[in-house]
């Protein structure tokens, strides 16, 4: 229902403003004579049960309204005093027109202001551009040498903060020819290594990680190394996985080729208790279950295998073939036990090497193994003598993918922490 109010100086002036406005439709609420002439309201959509609604009538009660219709309407029929005022101003008050009205006015403002954010974030992010470009353009041409190497650098996948990090550490480089060589050198240097000592010595260790990362391939590998040299009798196999249908089984397949025993632990305190009982054997590996980082029961999961975290050294076991963010929310999630380092596993399938040894070396966590295949034991190194190997693999990756960086990329990377060093 639609109500408006008219002003004439006539009854016939203010009918016909009505007529025209609303049509033959319109329904006079009321009339009255003012100072400057005759004031009518008028209403279009009418409806009638909803003015007795909002008067407190119940249906059909007597209460008289003035709502006839225009057509019904002569100009004889103008009375003089005020009928259905109150009949407007209880239909407007009670009605949820006016706050419809309200949140949508506040709607349509704070859609506005949405706009209005979008369009100043979106000139802010062009404004960053430009300037990052300029900042970019202008360090590259002071700094020549080094925004070469950060150029190498970003191609094998190297992270930027990572990338500074190396850059910062070289001596000023004069010669073209180093513009390779002295970062690779660095960054050789820069790469955590542990040397576990695991296949000489033996120990407890316990492989945790992601899905499908090569956690069950690497204990055979590791086992198979060490069986080279010691009796299959000092190697226990435990399957932890009690997720997976078929684990056990498929270290079992692993375990027979080498001639060791493999137990299953099906709870954390089932694994205590085992623990306790190949207290005697030289090297015991642990499987366990593959997790996600987002899985909710991880942290759980970590405690519980933590409580044995004085005799067990702990090995994350991550894929090179990961994206970075990825690797870096791996290693913080995983990183709630104790870890001693890390086993790198699917070098062979990694289309860049930056990726991984940007989280090595911005966690500072060292690699224990480096893995680069599927054959049992041959495709597993210790990282400790590999790791200019790791950086050559590298080299291997960018020769095979012939990957660039566009210096719009590079202005966007490397212009803030260009300027913070230049
Ligand atoms: N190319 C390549 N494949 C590997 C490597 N390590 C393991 N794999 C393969 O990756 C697949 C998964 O290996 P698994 O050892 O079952 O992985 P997992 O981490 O135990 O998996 P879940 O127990 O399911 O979490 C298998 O096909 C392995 O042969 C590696 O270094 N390179
Ligand atoms: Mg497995």
């Amino acid at each position: 229902m639609k109500i408006k109010r008219y002003l004439d100086k006539d009854m016939r002036q203010v009918l016909r403003r009505v007529r025209e406005d609303q049509g033959p439709d319109a329904v006079i609420l009321s009339n009255r004579r003012v100072a400057d002439g005759i004031e009518v309201i008028a209403a279009i959509d009418y409806d009638e049960a909803l003015v007795r609604h909002a008067l407190g009538d119940a249906p059909g009660t007597d209460t008289q309204l003035n709502g006839d219709t225009f057509a019904s309407i002569a100009e004889d029929d103008v009375a003089q005093t005020e009928p259905a005022r109150e009949v407007i101003s209880a239909d407007i008050q009670p009605t949820p027109v006016p706050r419809l009205d309200d949140s949508a006015e506040s709607a349509s403002q704070s859609l506005a202001l949405a706009d209005m954010q979008s369009e100043i974030a979106s000139m802010r992010g062009l404004l960053e551009t430009q300037l990052s470009g300029l900042l970019w353009k202008d360090s590259s041409r002071r700094f020549p040498m080094r925004a070469q190497v950060l150029r190498n650098m970003a191609r094998l996948g190297l992270a930027p903060d990572v990338a500074n990090t190396l850059v910062n550490r070289l001596e000023p480089m004069t010669e073209l020819k180093n513009l390779w060589t002295t970062p690779l050198s660095a960054l050789a240097t820069l790469l955590p290594v542990v040397d576990s000592n695991l296949l000489e010595e033996g120990g407890t260790i316990a492989l945790i990680g992601p899905t499908g990362v090569g956690k069950t391939t690497t204990i055979a590998k590791i086992a198979a190394q060490f069986a080279m040299n010691n009796w299959s009798d000092d190697i226990a196999l435990v399957s932890a996985d009690s997720y997976r249908i078929g684990a056990k089984e498929h270290l079992a397949a692993f375990a027979n080729i080498i001639g060791a025993k493999v137990y299953s632990a099906a709870s954390f305190d089932e694994l205590s208790e085992t623990l306790d009982k190949l207290r005697n054997k030289k090297l015991v590996l642990i499987d366990t279950e593959g997790r996600s980082q987002r899985d909710r029961d991880l942290s759980s999961a970590l405690a519980a295998y933590g409580r044995n975290a004085d005799r067990v050294r702990f090995y994350l076991t991550l894929s090179a073939a990961t994206q970075e963010a990825a690797l870096d929310e791996t290693v913080r999630e995983f990183n709630k036990v104790p870890l001693e380092g890390c086993i790198v596993t699917k070098i062979d399938e990694a289309a860049q090497l930056g990726c991984i040894m940007s989280t090595l070396i911005r966690n500072d966590l060292p690699a224990a193994f480096f893995s680069d295949g599927q054959r049992i034991p041959d495709d597993l190194h210790g990282a400790a003598r590999k790791k200019l190997w790791l950086v050559n693999q590298a080299i291997d990756c960018l020769e095979s993918s012939r990957a660039c960086v566009d210096e719009r990329t590079m202005a966007e990377k490397y212009s803030q922490q260009s300027v913070a060093n230049a």
